[in-house]
């Protein structure tokens, strides 16, 4: 089968025509280095021309990135490489035909997480746009994070079924998980080691070859497209399991008294002779597209493709779904937090306002996709108080993740307030002065619950506060000051 395809693809040439499906986070930049790369002739950025992201195509063909919040570099590469003719962006999906490599970078969000069921609707709508359009001897590489088995199932199946080809013998189909993150898209792809698994050893060497040239630092790691799919979804679900890790110790330590960063940093200290302790940190949840969903897709494919050899302690709990539930408790904490803080003045939930302070899922960005945040403001809207949230990265008009009100004016957020709930540890609420922050509260003992470690407790407590923090078992039952 393979020598038909490596025929194929020596009959083709080097890789030279690009197209790249899904202009996002991960799209957009991935777009754009490939166009840089010297040998490559042009570089398609294919986008549908809806109503909710057609807009794209226009602005990213004048050079401009639709994407929000600061992205170092990439304003300048995409008037580079749009200057040159070297990427452009369109609707018309037919010119995948023209492309040697199509990769495709879309959204793959779960449906029902209780039953491990991904909504793969979007990704299914772009294979079958590749699939029309698939000539022989062309390389498909899925970008997106998904379930181990897609891409030698239900991809394969899509690609073959949509062109009559076969995979593997008439084109080449591997994964290649992005690792980015907001804020450092560009430096992420070229510093970052590749992952790349391939349906066959041919079709991984084509896909080498496509991500080695866009590397600076990092290198290309070959493996099998379900290893691939295996790795990039552990490695969320680790990093998520070592969060929970870490926000369990810190309920430990407020139920015990102490400070969960005396004891963060006391771990952290044990070094050498090989021993690292990857001890994150603790805070008011875990948000994002990657970590809120990654773990659901490593379940459903050890049920996918292990379900018959899994050999698993009977009647336990997948750890990894633990730690999920234990980071999406801690938003309910802050409630607690802040309805025990609340309590210290008299006050409950029902009748208080809450200035909210950072919608965003992560410091210092415009991201709020599947925001901790949300599920405290529905909590505390629903115990009858007042929320007002403030962020000054989240555009209240253009961000899809707004909350209804979402407002940049931090006075008018704080003015009134009787508890400030700190989501999100932007730069802008490190400075925070209490004084005046309890002038616009304007009650005696205003709360402050801390979700991200951003204001000193001594200082709070002492211009009047009633505190509260995450880990802070050794101020969150201080007496009031006067
Ligand atoms: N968080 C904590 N404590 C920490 C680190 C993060 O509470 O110590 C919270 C953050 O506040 C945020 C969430 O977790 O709400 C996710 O933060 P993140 O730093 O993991 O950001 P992501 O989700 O954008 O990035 C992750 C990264 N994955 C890994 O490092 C294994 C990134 O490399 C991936 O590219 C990205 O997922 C993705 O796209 O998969």
């Amino acid at each position: 089968m393979t020598e038909n395809l490596a025929t194929l693809i020596k009959k083709r040439g080097p890789i030279r025509r690009i197209g790249v499906i899904g202009m996002g986070y991960v799209g957009i930049p991935a777009a754009a280095l490939f166009a840089d790369v010297p040998h490559f002739e042009h570089v398609y950025g294919f986008q549908r021309d809806s109503a909710s992201s057609g807009y794209k195509i226009n602005m990213l063909n004048r050079g401009e990135s639709p994407l929000k919040g600061e992205e170092p570099g990439l304003e300048e590469l995409l008037g580079k490489v749009v200057g040159a003719g070297k990427f452009s962006c369109t609707a018309d999906f037919s010119k995948i035909a023209e492309c040697d490599a199509v990769t495709l970078a879309i959204q793959t969000p779960f449906k029902d997480k209780k039953d491990l069921l991904p909504d793969f609707t979007p990704l299914i709508e772009g294979l079958r746009n590749v699939g029309r359009h698939l000539t022989p001897g062309m390389l498909v590489v899925l970008e997106s994070t998904i379930t181990p088995g897609t891409t030698t199932g239900m991809a394969r199946e899509i690609l073959e079924d949509e062109s009559g080809l076969v995979a593997g013998k008439d084109f080449a189909l591997a994964h290649a998980p992005e690792r980015v993150m907001v804020g450092r898209l560009l430096r992420n792809i070229r510093e970052h080691d590749r992952v790349v698994g391939g349906i066959d050893e041919v079709s991984t060497a084509r896909a080498v070859e496509l991500y080695s040239p866009v590397l600076t630092a990092g290198t290309v790691i070959p493996m099998t497209a379900t290893a691939a799919e295996v790795t990039k979804t552990a490695e969320n679900t680790f990093r998520d399991l070592q969060i929970a890790a870490i926000n369990q110790l810190a309920l430990y330590c407020e139920a015990m008294g102490i400070n969960v960063y005396d004891v963060r940093a006391g771990v952290a200290s044990l070094k050498g002779e090989g021993i690292t302790r990857a001890i994150l940190w603790p805070g008011a949840g875990v948000g994002g597209h990657c970590l809120t969903k990654d773990t659901y897709h490593l379940e459903r494919g050890v049920q996918v493709l292990g379900r018959e050899e899994l050999d698993f302690p009977a009647g336990r709990e997948s750890l990894y779904t633990l730690a999920r539930g234990v980071n999406d408790f801690m938003p309910e904490h802050m409630l607690h937090l802040a309805e025990s803080a609340l309590g210290e003045a008299g006050k409950a939930l029902a009748g208080s306002k809450i200035a909210l302070l950072g919608w965003a899922f992560i410091n210092d960005s415009d991201d709020a996709r599947n925001t901790p945040a949300e599920p405290f403001r529905d909590a505390a809207l629903a115990a009858g108080a007042e929320v007002a949230v403030h962020d000054p990265w989240v555009d209240p008009v253009t961000s899809p993740d707004a909350p209804p009100g979402l407002s940049r004016d931090l006075d008018g957020v704080l003015s009134g307030a009787d508890a400030v709930v700190v989501f999100a540890g932007h730069k802008e609420y490190r400075g925070l002065v209490p004084s005046e922050v309890r002038r616009l509260c304007g009650c005696p003992h205003p709360a402050v619950v801390d979700g991200r470690n951003v204001v000193d407790p001594d200082v709070w407590i002492g211009a009047g506060f009633v505190y509260r923090g995450i880990g802070r078992g050794d101020k969150n039952r201080h007496a009031l000051r006067e």
